[in-house]
């Protein structure tokens, strides 16, 4: 598939999404999140890949949903085609280590796909914020869900409500971001996590993501029953033996990663 609304490369065991529509600050139309959708699935099917690193330009990681597309809708066409399940989902479901990279606007929908990733590496340009009640509706995408257990009730609410924007300081200090860089540096900072993400075990590294992101579903004896019985069974990954083996050896680990 030729794309036209993102880019695609791979730099050894890293794969990168460039969301590229510079014309409308990266809006997420149908075609592009289409695409998104369809690189991800290479990605994850990609034995070579132990990381994924999503960004945009400096100056929008994503403006949020295509208003001028979505302005046409109606609540029947919305409920058929639900493109959120077709397509956008996709960025939650992936299981593999996601890092958005994320340097200017990433707003409504671009804020929602940026949380839909394991987590954000932040440029000091970066503004966060679900403008959406501005446009008479509220968040679509998971932000209503996702904010609130990123950055408190009382933040989400203030962002949600008033459709404020939040510079990188005030995401990084409510932790909506894991970091932050400067705006020249924030590819090879995220390439440097993602590289180091990849090098360690990846079937680990899946269930680590997956252990973390069943915290927000499961009560707490019920999570840590949960993490006990996936760490027990991790203990039949010839990565482990490896890990271990290395450690007593004094040696770096060579992970399979399968
Ligand atoms: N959709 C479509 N086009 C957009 C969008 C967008 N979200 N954002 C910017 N653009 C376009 C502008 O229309 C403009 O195009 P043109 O030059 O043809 O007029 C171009 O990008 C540049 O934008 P601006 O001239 O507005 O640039 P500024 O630097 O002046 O302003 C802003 C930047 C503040 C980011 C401004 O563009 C803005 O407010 N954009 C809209 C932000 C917004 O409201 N986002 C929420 C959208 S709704 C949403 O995300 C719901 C998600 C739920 C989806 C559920 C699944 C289906």
């Amino acid at each position: 598939m030729g794309y036209k609304t993102i880019q695609v490369k791979t730099e050894g065991r890293v794969g990168v999404i460039t969301l590229d529509r510079p014309e409308a600050l990266n809006a997420l139309c149908d075609a592009l999140t289409t695409e998104l959708a369809d690189a991800l699935a290479k990605f994850e099917s990609d034995g070579e890949i132990g990381c994924v690193v999503l960004t945009g330009s400096k100056k929008a990681f994503a403006a949020g949903a295509d208003i001028k597309e979505l302005q046409s809708q109606d609540f029947v066409s919305l409920y058929m085609d639900d493109p959120f399940e077709k397509t956008w989902e996709s960025v939650a479901r992936f299981r593999k280590p996601i890092i958005a990279a994320v340097s200017g606007y990433a707003l409504g929908g671009g804020c929602e796909i940026a949380m839909m990733c394991d987590f954000i590496i932040a440029s000091e340009t970066a503004k966060f914020g679900q403008p959406e009640i501005n446009l008479g509706v509220m968040p679509g995408a998971g932000g209503t869900q996702r904010l609130p257990r990123a950055i408190s009730k009382a933040k989400a609410m203030d962002l949600c409500l008033t459709g404020r924007m939040m510079d990188a300081k005030e995401a990084e200090r409510a932790g909506l971001v894991s970091r932050i860089v400067p705006a020249d540096d924030l590819l090879s900072a995220a390439m440097d996590a993602a590289e180091t993400i990849a090098s360690k075990s990846l079937p680990i590294a899946m269930m680590t993501k997956e252990a973390i992101n069943r915290s927000f579903e499961l009560g707490l004896s019920e999570g840590v029953r949960w993490e006990r019985r996936v760490f027990q069974s991790q203990f039949a990954t010839e990565d482990q033996s490896e890990g271990m083996a290395a450690f007593a050896e004094k040696r770096a680990a060579h992970f399979k990663h399968k």
